[in-house]
């Protein structure tokens, strides 16, 4: 396996043509508008934001796209070119619920715009996707914001950097209650305020666990002759499964046990003190996680890319050891990356399969991928996908 084996994004203009076209076809109508809205990758810090703690996600080239047309009769219709069927309502009967499956992360978004005091008429919506769905890239967050920019903009809504945040808000509320997957709420705000060439710093020591303060952090990847390469170990990851929650849930125990409102304010000491070993070997990972993640901002702008790396194998070994959120083809796939030539490479997203990410020289992608593929195969694993997370722009009108 070459190169010509990694996953493209695409071309927007080539695919909203396309998009536009069968939208047409399907619903008998010009869209009006097709909103894009990018998958991302997570460069660190995992499961802290729900903690209160930092993260720093990079949003990727590859994107969803939403037509929408609007109707008169306040009904609601979603299909996907890359999925089966028509998911058909009433706008007023969608909420918590009332949704089964994908479609839940389109239409959820429509009612909590509404429960945000939006007046959304009802839509017909059509979905093209190139983030790979299930890989631990955000496909639900894309569509959820692919949407809310769509519906935002039909309605002459706030696209401002301010309005952004309330449309992740809403986002994150139409995954956790009516598509029933407890997200932290890093997704949404990346897939939303991510700027291109760089990470975005998010802290979320907020009172309600909101985005707080946010800082765009400028990689300059390419003038260092890096890049970042993903690898999706096609192992079923979801959010809505159990592990995702449960983590969560031992997270509350564990601040609850330390006396404090989030793992943000708890430290070390503290945490090496409590009594049950799984809360502190949770505890540890996330109070580790944030400043590994303070530590890689200072290091990408002292331009110390080999203490990044060694942060990123950090936080794998702590997501595998402490968090235990990693499987077997995620340790081969950062083993091999190491390997074969990569400065660091830890799994990224929730977990429990999904995808790698990898610091990788550029001349040497080549050599990581074909060592990833030989060493899946070896292993009896399923071939793995690649692609490369080319730091890229927020959500939009296309
Ligand atoms: C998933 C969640 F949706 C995010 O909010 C975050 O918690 C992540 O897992 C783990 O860092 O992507």
């Amino acid at each position: 396996a070459g190169v010509t084996s990694l996953l493209e994004p695409g071309t927007t203009t080539d695919r909203a043509v396309r998009l536009r076209a069968e939208h047409r076809a399907r619903w008998g109508a010009d869209p009006a508008l097709v909103g894009r809205a990018p998958g991302r990758v997570n460069l660190i810090g995992e499961h802290t934001d729900y903690n209160g703690g930092l993260v720093l996600p990079v949003a990727l080239p590859h994107s969803t796209l939403v037509s929408l047309s609007p109707r008169d009769d306040g009904r609601v219709r979603v299909a996907s070119l890359q999925a089966e069927g028509v998911f058909e309502a009433q706008l007023d009967d969608v909420g918590p619920g009332t949704v089964d499956g994908w479609a839940a992360y389109a239409a959820g978004v429509l009612w909590a715009l509404d429960e945000q005091g939006v007046t959304v008429p009802g839509v017909d919506l059509l979905v093209d996707s190139t983030v790979p769905l299930g890989a631990g890239l955000s496909s639900s967050a894309a569509l959820e914001c692919a949407v809310a920019v769509a519906v935002t903009a039909l309605v002459g809504g706030d696209l401002s950097p301010a309005g952004r945040r309330r449309l992740a808000a809403a986002c994150v509320r139409a995954e956790s209650e009516v598509a029933g997957a407890p997200t932290g709420g890093m997704d949404q705000a990346v897939s939303l305020l991510a700027e291109p060439g760089a990470a975005l710093l998010l802290d979320f020591d907020t009172a309600d666990g909101s985005v707080g303060d946010l800082r765009h952090v400028e990689l300059g990847l390419e003038r260092a002759g890096l890049a970042l390469l993903v690898t999706d170990t096609r192992v079923s990851h979801a959010l809505v499964d159990g592990g995702y929650g449960d983590r969560r849930a031992e997270c509350g125990r564990a601040a609850e046990a330390l006396g404090v409102d989030s793992l943000r304010r708890a430290d070390l000491a503290g945490v090496e003190a409590l009594p049950d070993p799984l809360l502190r070997r949770r505890a540890r990972h996330v109070v580790g996680e944030v400043q590994r993640v303070s530590g890689v901002v200072e290091a990408v702008t002292a331009g110390d890319w080999g203490t990044v790396g060694r942060a990123f194998v950090a936080s794998h070994a702590s997501m595998r050891d402490d968090f235990e959120i990693s499987c077997a083809e995620l340790d081969l796939a950062v083993a091999t990356a190491v390997e074969a030539g990569a400065l660091g490479a830890r799994m990224t997203g929730g977990g429990f399969g999904g995808s790698s990410v990898a610091l990788v020289p550029a001349d040497r992608v080549e050599a990581v991928v074909a060592a990833v593929q030989r060493a899946f195969a070896d292993a009896g694993h399923r071939a793995p996908l690649h692609l490369m997370a080319t730091p890229s722009a927020a959500a939009d009108l296309v």
